[in-house]
């Protein structure tokens, strides 16, 4: 089942508006998420923020997307970035992945895109099972905007 639910918003400095993405379930809410990269590198990262819905919590094992590479990054204090294995929401918590934070990385995607598209996500929750969403790819520069957006 894909659920997919675009609200718009605006941030109140008149920024342009963006689709955010959302989705629910059962151990977590997908609050928004947003994906940025580099067509001619046809990488994107991606962004969101989830809060836990279950009391036990959820932990994020791993990624997928259709014809691409996806993996959990986390990004270092000296500004590379390494993968890791899982990345917690925890109990009454949220995970917040975005710019210069944790993310996921989708690299060897087999198709260009451009800033308005959208890229098809698998979230693989170990409590919740797998959580479809459609992301819209934004500019760099909106992301982290978007992401924190009251
Ligand atoms: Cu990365």
């Amino acid at each position: 089942m894909l659920l997919l639910v675009s609200s718009l918003f605006a941030a109140c400095t008149g920024a342009p508006v963006v689709p955010s993405t959302s989705a629910t379930g059962a151990t977590v809410r997908v609050e928004r998420a947003v994906a940025w990269g580099l067509a001619s590198a046809r990488s994107v990262s991606l962004g969101l923020l989830a809060t836990a819905v279950s009391n036990e919590g959820d932990a994020l094992d791993s990624v997928s997307s259709p014809g691409a590479k996806a993996m959990l990054h986390q990004t270092e204090s000296g500004g590379g970035m390494a993968a890791v294995g899982v990345l917690e929401a925890p109990p009454a918590g949220s995970l917040t992945l975005g710019p210069g934070r944790s993310h996921v990385m989708i690299n060897q995607i087999d198709h260009t895109f451009a800033v308005g598209d959208s890229i098809e996500v698998t979230l693989h929750w170990r409590r919740g099972g797998s959580m479809h969403l459609r992301v819209p790819i934004v500019r760099f520069g909106d992301a982290a905007t978007l992401l924190d957006a009251p």
